[in-house]
């Protein structure tokens, strides 16, 4: 199994807390997967059946993750998923606006936002880029989430009913924001590696992402990269049909994350592949089920602020959460019930 087979243990209270909290949906989710895909999706996971219960007893959050990871048919993860929305908060009623926007991005796994201004933008960036504590990973520097959160404008735009309202109909329930990040990539020789390689995210039976350029991004400067309509498994098998391929190539490409199929992505998808270029401030929900990567950055500096939605918060993610220590939802967010919801795993009185 992936390094996702680890259990995620911590003295921090609030971690326990949130983790006794979610036990019950850990549990439900187990049962989801049980009922849609029987007893097969869980061979390896223990030596024998006795064991297996003590594994989901002791551990059913990480006992969920690698179900995630592990349930490839992409009509067992939209019923698992149906399942889950269906016990969490209903999602809110819509506008016409959102309903045409939620429609757009539901075909084709990629929405245009535009809800800040340029000074909004500058602000964000010029607070983020210059603290004083960062993650290093290779060429990239990744704020500390306890900075992300207090930035100006994340929450706001994070929790934008814009935003929820299409993330909503995506999810088919109300949102949790199960992770919050920004990071800083420098130029680099290296070649393409991790998420430069063309991927499906796995983060959630469903889940999507809103990206937000902090920097002006050209062609060199290691844009996104996204294949429009891939999340939909129905196009597709269609494209694999079209082009004549092999059954057992449409099976890799939903195997894991699909690297391993990668280097045929730009053959079957090349009209669907487009890179998303633009000034700071430039961004885009995806659902990020669909093939996409990063470009490997050749020229200045990319700063990008990231949102992940999705409706179960497994542990490595309550982890990090647990740490954050906010009281209340920033003074510019708009204070609704989704936001609420949304922000509840940060914000103490969400
Ligand atoms: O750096 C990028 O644009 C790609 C990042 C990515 O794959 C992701 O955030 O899921
Ligand atoms: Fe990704």
């Amino acid at each position: 199994m992936e390094q996702s087979a680890q259990i995620v243990r911590s003295d921090d209270p609030k971690f326990g807390q949130l983790m006794i909290q979610m036990a019950p949906t850990f549990h439900a989710v187990i049962n989801d997967v049980l009922a849609v895909v029987g007893g097969s999706a869980f061979k390896g996971m223990a030596k024998s059946q006795d064991d297996l219960m003590n594994v989901i007893n002791n551990a059913p959050g990480d006992v969920c993750w690698n179900l995630n990871k592990v349930v490839a048919n992409p009509a067992h993860r939209i019923e698992i998923a149906r399942r889950i929305a269906a016990r969490a908060p209903a999602k809110p009623t819509t506008s016409a606006a959102d309903a045409a926007r939620a429609a757009e991005f539901r075909k084709t796994g990629f929405l245009p936002v535009d809800l800040l201004t340029p000074v909004q933008v500058k602000e964000m960036a010029n607070f983020l880029a210059s603290r004083a504590q960062f993650e290093k990973d290779g060429p990239t520097s990744h704020n500390i989430i306890e900075d992300v959160i207090v930035a100006p404008h994340t929450l706001a735009l994070a929790t934008h009913p814009q935003i929820l309202s299409v993330v909503s109909d995506h999810l088919g329930a109300a949102p949790t924001i199960v992770d919050i990040t920004a990071w800083w990539t420098d130029p680099s020789a290296t070649n393409d590696y991790g998420q430069h390689i063309f991927h499906r995210d796995r983060d959630d039976f469903r889940a999507c992402k809103l990206f937000l350029y902090m920097t002006d991004v050209s062609t060199d400067d290691g844009p996104h990269v996204f294949a429009c309509n891939t999340h939909d498994p129905e196009f597709v098998m269609a494209k694999v049909a079209a082009h004549g391929q092999s059954m057992e190539l449409a099976n890799a490409l939903f195997v894991g994350n699909g690297r391993d199929a990668a280097q045929i992505i730009p053959q079957l998808f090349g009209q669907e592949i487009f890179e998303i270029v633009g000034p700071a401030g430039s961004a885009f929900l995806e659902n990020t089920y669909g093939f996409h990567r990063g470009k490997t950055c050749k020229r200045n500096r990319r700063g990008l602020f990231q949102v992940l939605y999705g409706s179960v918060p497994y542990p490595l993610r309550l982890n990090r959460m647990a740490k954050l220590k906010l009281q209340q939802l920033p003074a510019d967010c708009l204070d609704t019930p989704e936001a609420r919801y949304a922000t509840r795993l940060m914000v103490a009185n969400s």
